[in-house]
Formats: structure tokens, C-alpha cells, sequence
């Protein structure tokens, strides 16, 4: 048999097996979409049509927010109401964290051995596909595998936070009380991402102060038609996460609710197609300087003020354009 054909052959295995959902052709899927190959493309674009059941839920805020204790907390009440779930962690610092080390760290030793619960953790530094690209892509191989939720937990990192929020239908903001007044610093921009607002670790001192200023952040922030609820959890004790789990919930039916189905779903695949769109374009940059002297000319000639740097990024802009429309 020639490599083609057995290429074939395994990638109907792992999307049929995916469909029927069969864990090991789901880790499989997921591992080429990680690497960017032209399978792992092949396999997305063959089971998006059996896409948009599941509900994806991103979780992002600080470093330390509680997001993984947040995240094994819902996984827990979602698996209580009879619902499937996976997991997508996104890890940026630690390039070789996998289920296993995330697991220990959210307390999922309950959960790690639930075959209704598909946990696996990604690293987004020194990957090449793009954050965006690899959540939205694992995210869409959970919902064909037939997970009802799948939950992506992301650090956020300014941009990071933005893509994470097109790869998930609803997305919960983590803060927490004090924390240098971390609140205070954050963004009316950031209250646009996200649908719901978590303050974690209420236990803490000024809980109630972080809510106060996540409301006043919220009144300037432009939210459409769904009004974000700001919530108090303890994640570590399970406390408030119930609520929360019916927060998701409202605003899930809200998005499928008729009068906001179109524009819902419109919004979002606008927003994942543009990031996307710029996490491609953003490779093919890298790629093309690389193998390229115009940049190294361009910044000899700013470096000796024989040109101003604007000029220089539109000439740049059009030889890469030129190179790209020879593929
Ligand atoms: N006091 C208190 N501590 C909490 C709470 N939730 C989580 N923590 C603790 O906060 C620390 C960080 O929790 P994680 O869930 O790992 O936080 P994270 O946001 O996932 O962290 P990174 O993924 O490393 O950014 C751990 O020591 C948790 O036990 C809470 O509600 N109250
Ligand atoms: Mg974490």
C-alpha cells in the first residue's frame, strides 16, 4: 500500500473513532492538531460539520487566580447534572506539563478516572500553531467526540486572553480580592471578552471591594445585549460554584435562544475566523523574514535614517504579499 493511502486509512480511523468517541482517536486528533500538521487540518475540516453541540467555556484570568481549582470545581457539579465534559488547559509556562501534572494540581484525582471527563493540557509557548488555533481546534474535537461542555483554562496574558475568548462560546473572567488591586489595573477592554465575572478566593479579604470595582468597570464596558452577573466563588471549598454553573447555563440558553442564535453565533465565528486569520498570517510573517533579506536591508537602511521605519513595513508588507501569492 502506498504511504498516501495508509494516511488515509488512519485518519478515517481516528475521526471515526473520534465520532464514536473513543478516547484514544480523540487524544490522537488532538495531538495533530497540536503539532499544526496537515492531518491535524484535514481532521478539523472533516468533523466541523458534526460540531456545535457542546458548549465551550473558556476560563481565563491571572496566574494563580484559582482558574484550575475553578475548572475541576465545574467540572465536577457539570458531571453531577449527567453532563460529559473537556478539558483544555492551556499552560504557558511549562512546555511539558501534561493531564497527569494538571490533574494533581486541580485536584482531579476524582476526575481523571471518570470516563466522563476528557482532560488534556497543551503549552502554548514554543508551540507554532497559535493559542487560538490549538484551543479552538481541541475544542471542536471534544464537541464532535460528543462531550456536552468543554472547559479551556488559559493564563491571561493580554493578547492570549482575547484568543482564548473567540475559542470559547462563553467566557468567565477569574479575579480575586486585593491581589494589588489587580482589578483596579485591569481593562474595560477585558470586560468585553468575557460574559461572566468570577471573584475567586472570597474567603480573602475585599471580595466585596473587587465586586464594587468590577461593577464600575462593567458600566463603561460595551456587553450587547447579555449583561454580565459578577459572582463570589471559593473554589477550593466548592463554594458558589453551583451558581456559577447556572450562570453558564443562562447564558448558554440566552446565545441559543432564538431572538440571539444568529447574531450570537455570527459574533463568534467572526471572531475566531479573524484570529485565526491573524495567528496564520502572524506564521507566515515569521517564516518569510526568516528566509528573506529584505528585512535585514530594511533595517540597515532605519538604522541609518535613510528611510522612516513606516515606509519600511509597507515595503516589507508587499514583498511578503508577492511571496505568498507565488504558493
Ligand atoms: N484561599 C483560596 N485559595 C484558593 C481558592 N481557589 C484556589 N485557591 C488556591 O490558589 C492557588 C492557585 O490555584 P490554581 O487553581 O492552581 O490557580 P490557577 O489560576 O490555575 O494557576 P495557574 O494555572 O498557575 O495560573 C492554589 O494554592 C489553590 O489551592 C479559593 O477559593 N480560596
Ligand atoms: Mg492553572
Amino acid at each position: 500500500m502506498l504511504q498516501a493511502e495508509i494516511n488515509i486509512l488512519e485518519l478515517e480511523a481516528i475521526i471515526n473513532g473520534l465520532r464514536n468517541g473513543d478516547r484514544r482517536s480523540l487524544a490522537r486528533a488532538i495531538t495533530k492538531v497540536e503539532s499544526d500538521s496537515a492531518d491535524g487540518r484535514e481532521i478539523l475540516r472533516q468533523i466541523y460539520p458534526h460540531t456545535g453541540r457542546a458548549h465551550t467555556i473558556g476560563i481565563t484570568g491571572s496566574a494563580g487566580a484559582g482558574k484550575s481549582t475553578l475548572v475541576g470545581a465545574l467540572a465536577r457539579v457539570q458531571r453531577k447534572r449527567g453532563k460529559t465534559v473537556g478539558i483544555v488547559a492551556v499552560d504557558p509556562s511549562s512546555p511539558f506539563s501534561h493531564g497527569a501534572i494538571l490533574g494533581d494540581r486541580i485536584r482531579m484525582q476524582d476526575l481523571t478516572s471518570d470516563d466522563g471527563v476528557f482532560l488534556r493540557s497543551m503549552a502554548s509557548r514554543g508551540n507554532l500553531g497559535g493559542l487560538s488555533e490549538m484551543a479552538t481546534g481541541a475544542a471542536d474535537l471534544m464537541d464532535a467526540a460528543g462531550l456536552d461542555v468543554v472547559l479551556i483554562e488559559t493564563v491571561g496574558a493580554g493578547q492570549d486572553e482575547v484568543e482564548v475568548a473567540t475559542a470559547a462560546q462563553t467566557t468567565v473572567l477569574v479575579a480575586n480580592p486585593g491581589a494589588g488591586d489587580e482589578v483596579q489595573s485591569m481593562k474595560a477592554g477585558l470586560m468585553e471578552i468575557a460574559q461572566i465575572m468570577v471573584v475567586n478566593k472570597a474567603d480573602l479579604v475585599g471580595a466585596d471591594t473587587a465586586v464594587a470595582q468590577l461593577k464600575t468597570l462593567l458600566a463603561i464596558a460595551d456587553h450587547g445585549s447579555w449583561i454580565p452577573p459578577i459572582l463570589k466563588t471559593i473554589a477550593k471549598t466548592d463554594e458558589g460554584i453551583d451558581m456559577l454553573a447556572d450562570e453558564i447555563q443562562k447564558h448558554f440558553d440566552h446565545m441559543r435562544s432564538e431572538e440571539h442564535f444568529d447574531v450570537e453565533r455570527r459574533n463568534h465565528v467572526r471572531g475566531q475566523i479573524i484570529d485565526l486569520t491573524r495567528a496564520i498570517l502572524q506564521r507566515r510573517l515569521i517564516a518569510t523574514t526568516a528566509n528573506d533579506s529584505t528585512l535585514e536591508t530594511l533595517i540597515n537602511q532605519v538604522a541609518e535614517r535613510q528611510r522612516d521605519p513606516r515606509s519600511a513595513a509597507l515595503e516589507l508588507a508587499d514583498v511578503i504579499s508577492q511571496k505568498w501569492s507565488e504558493y
